[in-house]
């Protein structure tokens, strides 16, 4: 069984075997979560982002993938890099992001990594609605089997927090 807790707060300051990137296919940085983790982590993020990029994935991380890379300066072994979905109102995209909370685990489980913090993928640039990604979040990680013990999601704002919240009620 896999714990799950909330935090209001910067994913940046967490202490976790794993942090998670809500990235972009680039890998290459970005705003929001992305370029927090990038700043606060340091270069080394990027260099072994760049260095992915070259060998595994040139036309960029697809959407729904996540990949692992050192961590830097957090207080994390990795950051593992997801790619949400664009949030649209045309299509449903709703497997792709319950993709990534899957796949980011899925990673954490080949690395060994047993405590692992997510932000809240594609709630944010990618314009996904707050609860329905905390519903899609709660529910994937609950429907996932994983080795992993404890998942934190780290909401940056209390109305981020309360959504998630509301989920686990
Ligand atoms: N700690 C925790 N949560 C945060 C932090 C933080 N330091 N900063 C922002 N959030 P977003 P997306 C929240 O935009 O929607 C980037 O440019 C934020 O309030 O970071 O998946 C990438 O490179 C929101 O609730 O990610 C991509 O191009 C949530 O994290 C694009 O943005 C996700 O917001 C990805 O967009």
């Amino acid at each position: 069984m896999t714990t799950i807790r909330l935090v209001q707060g910067d994913i940046t300051q967490e202490s976790a075997d794993a942090i998670v990137n809500a990235a972009n296919s680039s890998l290459l940085g970005g705003g929001g979560v992305d370029g927090a983790i990038h700043r606060r982590g340091g270069p080394a993020i990027l260099e072994e982002c760049r260095a992915l990029r070259a060998s595994r994935y040139g036309k960029g991380l697809p959407t729904g993938q996540a990949v692992a890379t050192t961590a830097g300066d957090l207080n994390a072994r990795w950051v593992i890099h997801t790619v949400g979905p664009v949030y649209s109102e045309q299509e449903d995209r709703s497997a792709l992001l319950a993709s990534c909370y899957r796949e980011s685990l899925r990673v954490a489980d080949e690395l060994g990594a047993r405590t692992v913090a997510f932000p809240a993928v594609s709630a944010g640039i990618y314009g996904w609605p707050m609860d329905d990604a905390a519903r899609i979040a709660v529910e994937t990680v609950r429907a996932t089997e994983t080795e992993v013990e404890e998942v934190t999601f780290v909401l940056f704002d209390e109305r981020a927090y309360e959504a998630f919240a509301a989920q686990l009620r």
